[in-house]
């Protein structure tokens, strides 16, 4: 891990948001990954997108496992809460944060090893449990950080660097979250900024469970011919499916479309998803329709990206467990200690 920090100079006259604050307030300390890491690109999606949705990064946690791409938190927001865990066991800890404190915006970032291997479990509970999070998993097909071994989500078939067969069928992410009932879920490439970012936006401003599946090739061990996570790879079996605009309350997109080439999902919070189709028949409010379409996609060699999958009326954990809408560390005695005609209530209650 480093702690080098990035020169505090910058040209006077780079772009502010709304909050008066440049991009490179969104940034965290120099990279320590390897020139070229697929990692490092969805690191300046997220800083894009958090400055481009004005967030004010004191209210952002961001939270991470073990992993290259789990160390990458250290690298963006660096004035947001922080918490890098136990190997797998991001899911748990953001969690438990969340349901403490529901004020905060939610980050988590895995791996595929992180996410699809020993934190598989993790993965699927946080997801059922319509956890209010943004999950992004940078998956490379490999466990970068010890040396190439293939991951869960290797595809069947792939060769290692040395030329060794992944035999063992592939974890698809994506197909689980919407599985398990993720509300907002989509595949982005770490080489498509101009796809990913938007998505990230939309993801951050989803008021319930959002999964990312961002394919980020791995420069060190899985780049090279017989890889299905290559940059080369990605790129010419990559089908979007459409394109996104994210209109918040203070930034309205202005563009108009041609009818029936848009898709629009209003969220509760005022905020709106404009999807553009690039593939006609493509519904993205149809959970059962989008499984079909990815494995069909599979099937035939391609990957489908783009948002794959939204619920406008997402269901989160605090409503389904019925919560005190005050973080717990602002609870004053007199929530915590009501009396003892409402201690008489409770009891009678449970009678
Ligand atoms: C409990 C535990 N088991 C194993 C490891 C060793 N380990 C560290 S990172 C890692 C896999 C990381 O792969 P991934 O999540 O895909 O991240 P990447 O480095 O590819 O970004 C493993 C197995 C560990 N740190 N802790
Ligand atoms: S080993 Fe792979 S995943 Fe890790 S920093 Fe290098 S290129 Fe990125
Ligand atoms: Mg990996």
């Amino acid at each position: 891990m480093t702690y080098l920090a990035k020169p505090k100079l910058h040209h006077p006259d780079l772009p502010l948001n709304k909050l008066g604050l440049t991009r490179r307030d969104y940034e965290g300390t120099v990279s320590t990954l390897c020139a070229g890491c697929g990692h490092d690109s969805i690191t300046a999606a997220i800083i894009q997108a958090c400055w481009e949705l004005d967030m004010p990064p004191h209210r952002v946690a961001k939270l991470s496992g073990i992993g290259c791409s789990s160390k990458t938190p250290t690298y963006f927001l660096g004035q947001s809460h922080g918490f890098n865990t136990v190997h797998g066991r991001m899911p748990s800890v953001l969690t438990g944060a969340n349901v403490a404190n529901r004020d905060l915006i939610y980050l988590g970032v895995s791996g595929d090893g992180d996410s699809a291997s020993i934190g598989l479990g993790q993965f699927a509970h946080v997801m059922r449990r319509g956890v209010n999070m943004t999950y992004i998993v940078e998956n490379n097909g490999v466990y970068g950080l010890t040396k190439g071994q293939f991951s869960a989500t290797a595809d069947r078939g792939s060769k290692s660097k040395r030329g060794a067969l992944n035999t063992d069928e592939s974890i698809d992410l994506v197909l689980l979250a919407l599985q398990l009932g993720a509300t907002y879920v989509g595949r982005g490439f770490s080489g498509d900024k101009t796809q990913l970012v938007p998505l990230i936006k939309g993801a951050l401003v989803h008021p319930g469970a959002a999964f990312l599946d961002v394919l980020s090739p791995c420069v060190a061990f899985n780049n090279h011919e017989g890889s299905t996570k290559s940059y080369d790879y990605v790129r010419e079996h990559n089908e979007a499916v459409n394109a996104l605009d994210v209109i918040t309350m203070h930034r309205e997109i202005t563009t108009s479309y041609a009818p029936g080439t848009i898709q629009e999902v209003r969220q509760h919070d005022g905020s709106v998803l404009r999807l553009r189709k690039i593939e006609e028949s493509y519904d993205a409010s149809d959970r059962l329709a989008a499984m079909n379409y990815i494995q069909r996609r599979y099937a035939e060699g391609e990957i489908a990206t783009g948002l794959l999958y939204v619920d406008a009326e997402p269901r989160d954990l605090h409503e389904s467990l019925n919560t005190v809408a005050m973080p717990l560390n602002q609870l004053g005695e007199r929530e915590l200690c009501p009396g003892n005609a409402a201690l008489e209530k409770f009891n009678q209650g449970l009678r």
